[in-house]
């Protein structure tokens, strides 16, 4: 297995492009995601699914027809194609642990019923764990229900024991990856036993970067350490720990991250929040910050993730109106973003000036450690990243004027929070560094960050 970095050089930021068409990826590929230097995006299943408007049609499978909402097979291929010529690598979202239940027609017109997807599975390709009345989980501290009962009602694959299953989803696997598929997000992994995805991901034609869903549960035996051997995993409890850092426990918290008890940060992947605990932070107890939340934390916590070495960040990219937890995308999935905002319902956050210059901070910056790590109270942190970056966050509610030490060069640097470098000068904030001592006023409730790759003059 290989990180990100080891792919792509040091690109290996993820955008989460959240129920965006096939067309609409491949524009945005070509007009921001490649120059602005990300690495990756992850686009929502592309198997055909159940029909309905909600967003979560798309994770009840109906067959491995590669026709979805989002656009068919060969608009997913060209996505690849033009991605591919920007730079820019793709995830797919691929749902080994289960099938739709109900019964019903597929968007591509397959047929199904609750255990029967005809030329796909049959009945004793599922599990009917007996352990519920109804064979769905409910008690997430009991191994055996999680992985062999029903996630919501869905058809459970056997997994553990059919050998024609394991066949059959490292086929669809190797599917998406002879269409130029550099990765997979494997959904609800956490409800197959490691050992049966080790089987099927050794089948596995090519070697994808692989993060696979498995949320660390209070109380629960299944761990997130089971799977860092077959690739990296979504660390949940970093999502949980930066909402409570800077809703007010206090943000000096989170020098060291490799030492939490977490997945090494080289198998972590990690996000302020994601599609799930966007939307549904009742049921997932409150977990994640969003766009909603209070004092620019969203904003300042993502700024955060793409400064600290640990983990492989994914920034989520998604639409306004998503306090109605079951809505589906707005302009019928065509993604539009014009300048640093989202149009059309979206909010495009891979454009927020703040993002996309983090981008190119960590692009530059690399696997560079940590330097001159400072915290004069708890929410207000300052770090380097080798000589090549420096980050000031202040989560306090009152500016922050001080002089930092940095390992710069002297001269003139962006501050890529408040603006960018465009041909030689700053469109925000400029700092110059002297001696290596950069003074600063870190406004209230936001950042400031410089790197080597954006210099000039601008606005003191
Ligand atoms: C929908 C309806 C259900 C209905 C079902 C079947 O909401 O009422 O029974 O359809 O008809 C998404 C949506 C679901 C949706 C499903 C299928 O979120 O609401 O169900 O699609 O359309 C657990 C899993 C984790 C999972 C979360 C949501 O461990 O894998 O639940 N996340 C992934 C995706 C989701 C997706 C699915 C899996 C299904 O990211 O978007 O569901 O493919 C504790 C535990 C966690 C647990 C969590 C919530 O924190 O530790 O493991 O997460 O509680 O239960
Ligand atoms: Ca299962």
């Amino acid at each position: 297995d290989m990180t990100p970095e080891s792919r792509s050089g040091s690109k290996d930021v993820i955008i989460q492009m959240f129920e965006w068409t096939w067309d609409s990826v491949a524009s945005e590929c070509t007009n921001f995601i490649g120059p602005s230097g990300y690495g990756y995006v992850q686009v929502s299943p592309a198997q055909e699914h159940v029909t309905g408007d909600q967003w979560w049609t798309d994770y009840q499978p109906v067959s491995y027809i590669l026709t979805s909402k989002r656009g068919n097979r060969t608009q997913f291929s060209n996505m690849i194609t033009t991605c591919h010529a920007a730079g820019v690598k793709v995830i797919a979202d691929a749902i080994f642990n289960h099938m739709t239940g109900g019964s019903g027609i597929g968007v591509a017109g397959s047929p199904y019923t609750h255990y029967v997807y005809p030329g796909t599975y049959e009945a004793q390709d599922f599990h009917y764990c007996g352990l519920e009345p109804n064979n769905d989980i409910v008690d997430y501290e009991n191994r055996l229900e999680v992985q062999t009962c029903q996630l919501v009602g869905l058809a459970d694959l056997a997994t553990d024991t059919d050998d024609y299953v394991r066949g059959r989803l490292a086929e669809y696997a190797n599917d998406l990856l002879s269409l130029g598929v550099d990765g997979l997000r494997l959904d609800a992994a956490k409800h197959i036993a490691a050992t049966d995805l080790a089987n099927i991901t050794s089948r596995f034609t090519s070697t994808p970067y692989i993060t696979q869903e498995v949320i660390w549960g209070s109380g629960e035996p299944i761990q997130p350490s089971e799977y860092v051997d077959i690739g990296s995993v979504q660390e949940f409890r970093y999502t949980n720990s930066l909402k409570d850092a800077f809703l007010g426990g206090g943000i000096s918290s989170l020098e060291n991250l490799d030492n939490q008890g977490w997945v090494p940060g080289t198998k972590a992947n990690v996000f302020v929040t994601n599609h799930d605990t966007e939307r549904v932070q009742i049921l997932l107890n409150g977990n994640s910050l969003n766009s909603n939340s209070p004092s620019n934390t969203y904003i300042t916590a993502m700024i955060f993730s793409l400064a600290h070495p640990y983990g492989t960040p994914t920034i989520l990219s998604s639409y306004y109106g998503f306090t109605d937890t079951d809505a589906g995308a707005p302009n019928g999935g065509v993604g539009t973003c014009t300048g640093t905002c989202g149009r059309n319902g979206w909010l495009c956050q891979h454009r927020w000036t703040a993002i996309s210059g983090m981008t190119g901070f960590r692009n530059t910056v690399g696997e560079a450690p940590i330097t001159n790590w400072v915290s004069p109270q708890s929410n207000q942190i300052a770090f380097g990243r080798g000589s090549a970056g420096f980050v000031a966050i202040n989560n306090d509610d009152f500016a922050w004027s001080t002089t930092f030490t940095t390992s710069f060069a002297d001269g003139s640097y962006c501050d890529v929070i408040s603006g960018n470098s465009a041909s030689g000068s700053c469109t925000g904030t400029s700092f110059s560094v002297s001696n290596g001592s950069l003074t600063a006023t870190v406004p209230a409730r936001s950042a400031i960050a410089i790197y080597t790759g954006a210099t000039g003059a601008g606005r003191q």
